[in-house]
């Protein structure tokens, strides 16, 4: 029986061992996490995701977790590949780490598979040559780059029915792996080289970001022409070669935020690819241009977000333009609370939503959590009747109805330019009886409340 050594056991790595276990093979699941390996050794699982307890159920009889790599037929590494947020440089130290941990244990014949999502060449110029410290040749060991595609929320429908991208070192390093792979994968395999496997992945979220980045700016730019973008994007989506995506606050999420920087860190040429991350990364700050025009007048204003999730309905906040959506409006004096009820754990203090709301004066969509889209506003104790609807999920005729404001993002209503919050205007600006926007007279900081932010509908 085929016995695999899984190296990281997270988002991608824990569901793939699982797989593989369910369906029959001898799993090692490596993570340098202690607690991780322990957590999974007492039949617990580190993180949620649909159908993974199930999935447990049935491969923890062929799955244990320990520290270290043991010999085996296939090792499989699937280890995170951060990106250097000072120089947007690609950090490689995870996987150069578990190739080595490997290149003890490696024999001929094995084979050593990569899903981490990396910069086109890294097969070559890094693993392999790490791999080959063991005294195998590449060749005499195979080799194949198989990046992961599955969606969050629905990894494990998507790591089963997608098709799946193989990129051998050579013949039988590709076959081999596809064989391996064909253990639980039902989608077409198409079978290439490495280095071209590692440029596809990279290819693929670049690409999302990019049209994710046009739809931003569709919004912006049908707010200086007094549109409703969400109208325009369904009507421009009604021709049958075009696919506009949704504008939001922001792209988060530990792919699409950060492989287009690997695909043009080596790059001179390019510059649509990095606009449009400088695109997407500036959508927090035109939420909280929105937020202040709609604030302006109001004393020491509460801003209440809803969502901070990269995305709707996980509980996933790597990358999150929750963070700096929050930052700058902390920095710019803003009272700011956050509610989430898919998020356990969270830098700032998460409130239940009754508390979330009480007394604060605009609430603000972030994230697309289906449950948001029930709230019933006539519930909500606000000080400040005013929503700002960042993901256009909410029935706006419903929170009219019930005397809110409601801004929707890209929804072409004016923008008043406002001072930043707290900045005096500069003397002869405003009269002296104008109102003008006014600092919260308290230090801003994260209410405490409930600790794990869940709370009832209101
Ligand atoms: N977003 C928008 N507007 C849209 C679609 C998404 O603002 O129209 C935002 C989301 O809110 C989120 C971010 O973009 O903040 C990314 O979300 P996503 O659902 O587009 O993608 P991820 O990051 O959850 O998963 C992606 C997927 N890649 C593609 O769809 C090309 C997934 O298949 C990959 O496996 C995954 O990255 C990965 O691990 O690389």
């Amino acid at each position: 029986m085929m016995k695999i050594c899984v190296l990281g056991l997270g988002y991608i790595g824990l569901p793939t061992a699982l797989l593989f276990a369910a369906h029959g093979v001898n799993v090692v699941g490596v993570d340098v996490k202690q607690s991780v390996v322990d957590c999974l050794n007492h039949g617990n699982l580190p993180f949620s995701e649909p159908g993974i307890e199930s999935l447990y159920g049935e491969a923890k009889d062929r799955f244990f977790a320990r520290t270290e790599p043991e010999a085996a037929d296939v090792f499989l590494i699937a280890v995170p590949t951060p990106l250097d947020p000072a120089t947007k440089v690609s950090d490689l130290s995870y996987v150069k780490n578990a190739a080595e941990m490997i290149a003890p244990h490696l024999r001929e014949g094995n084979l050593i598979i990569l899903e981490s999502t990396v910069p086109p060449g890294t097969s070559e110029r890094v693993v392999i040559p790490r791999l080959e410290k063991s005294g195998v040749a590449a060749g005499e060991f195979l080799y194949a780059h198989c990046p992961e595609r599955a969606i969050p929320g629905r990894t494990l429908q998507e790591m089963a029915g997608n098709c799946r991208i193989i990129g051998g070192y050579d013949r039988d390093s590709t076959d081999r792996a596809t064989a391996v792979y064909q253990t639980f994968v039902r989608g077409q395999i198409y079978q290439t080289d490495t280095r071209t496997a590692e440029f596809v992945k990279l290819m693929e979220n670049t690409c999302r970001d990019v049209n994710i980045a046009l739809a931003n700016e569709f919004a912006q730019l049908a707010e200086e022409c007094g549109i409703n973008v969400w109208e325009a994007i369904t009507l421009a989506n009604k021709h049958p070669r075009v696919t506009v995506l949704n504008p939001g606050p922001g792209v988060g999420g530990h792919c699409i935020a950060i492989d287009p920087w690997f695909l043009t860190e080596n790059s001179t040429r390019c510059r649509m690819v990095a606009t449009a991350r400088e695109v997407n990364d500036s959508m927090p700050n035109y939420v909280l241009h929105i937020a202040r025009s709609m604030l302006a007048g109001i004393r020491n204003p509460t801003i209440c977000i809803f969502g901070v999730a990269y995305k709707g309905n996980i509980g996933d906040t790597r990358e999150s333009p929750a963070f700096k959506f929050i930052q700058l409006a902390e920095n710019e004096g803003y009272t700011v609370r956050c509610h989430d009820p898919h998020v356990k754990e969270f830098p700032h203090s998460l409130m239940d939503a009754t508390d979330a709301v009480a007394g604060s004066d605009c609430l603000i969509i972030l994230t697309d959590h289906d449950c948001f889209r029930t709230i019933d506003p006539a519930g909500l104790r606000m000080r400040t009747k005013l929503v700002i609807d960042a993901r256009n999920i909410l029935d706006h005729e419903k929170w009219t109805d019930q005397g809110f404001a409601v801004r929707v993002l890209g929804d072409g209503s004016p923008i008043q330019p406002v001072p930043l919050a707290g900045l005096m205007a500069p003397a002869g600006l405003y009269p002296a009886d104008a109102t003008r926007p006014v600092a919260p007279s308290s230090s801003p900081s994260f209410s405490l409340l409930s600790p794990n932010g869940r709370g009832g509908y209101l």
